[in-house]
């Protein structure tokens, strides 16, 4: 993994936008994004100790690339990417290849999160978020829930009235 401020472009979103300015994970913690690593052998091993102590309790896999999602590829891919929030936390384990999770900062900048196999994030509920694919158009990734598989995204500007991003705003005292 490795994060770090996005630089708007024309480039296409699955450039790296790399801005060259690294975001710590300690920045990552203060708008309530988590990261692990389970790499190697025993990394299923810990990814299912750390899903049973923070009750996720139901999962499946996802495979992002032309090949698994034949002629819907580019638009799932546009779709993953437009600014949104769910009602739930959203959590993925990479299981093979790249792509990248864009979070919002508290001062509303993205910082981007480049993803390989074995890392693990938490994105908060209510926290604006969006994803893609890098240019090597493909990863596998576990979503990980809590409950019952709800992965309803809510754009932004609709969801800035929904009750949980008024919940995420007031607890990590993000100013927007
Ligand atoms: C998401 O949340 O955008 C997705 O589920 C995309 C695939 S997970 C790598
Ligand atoms: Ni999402």
């Amino acid at each position: 993994m490795r994060a770090y401020y996005y630089e708007d472009s024309t480039a296409d979103q699955r450039e790296p936008h790399d801005s060259g300015r690294e975001a710590s994970l300690d920045d990552l913690e203060k708008v309530g994004v988590l990261y692990w690593r389970f790499d190697g052998e025993q990394g299923l091993e810990e990814l299912n100790a750390l899903a049973k102590k923070r009750s996720y309790k139901n999962r499946d896999e996802i495979t992002v690339s032309p090949s698994s999602m034949g002629d819907v590829y580019e638009s799932k891919v546009k779709s993953f990417f437009a600014e949104h929030l769910h009602e739930d936390e959203e959590i993925r384990y990479i299981l093979d290849g790249t792509g990248y999770f864009d979070v919002r900062d508290k001062q509303d900048s993205w910082i981007r999160i480049a993803m390989e196999k074995g890392d693990m994030i938490v994105l908060p509920s209510g926290i604006y978020h969006r994803f893609t694919t890098d240019a090597k158009n493909y990863i596998k990734a576990m979503r990980l829930f809590k409950d019952d598989p709800v992965w309803t995204p809510i754009n932004r500007p609709l969801a800035d009235d929904n009750r949980y991003r008024h919940d995420y705003v007031s607890s990590f005292d993000v100013s927007v």
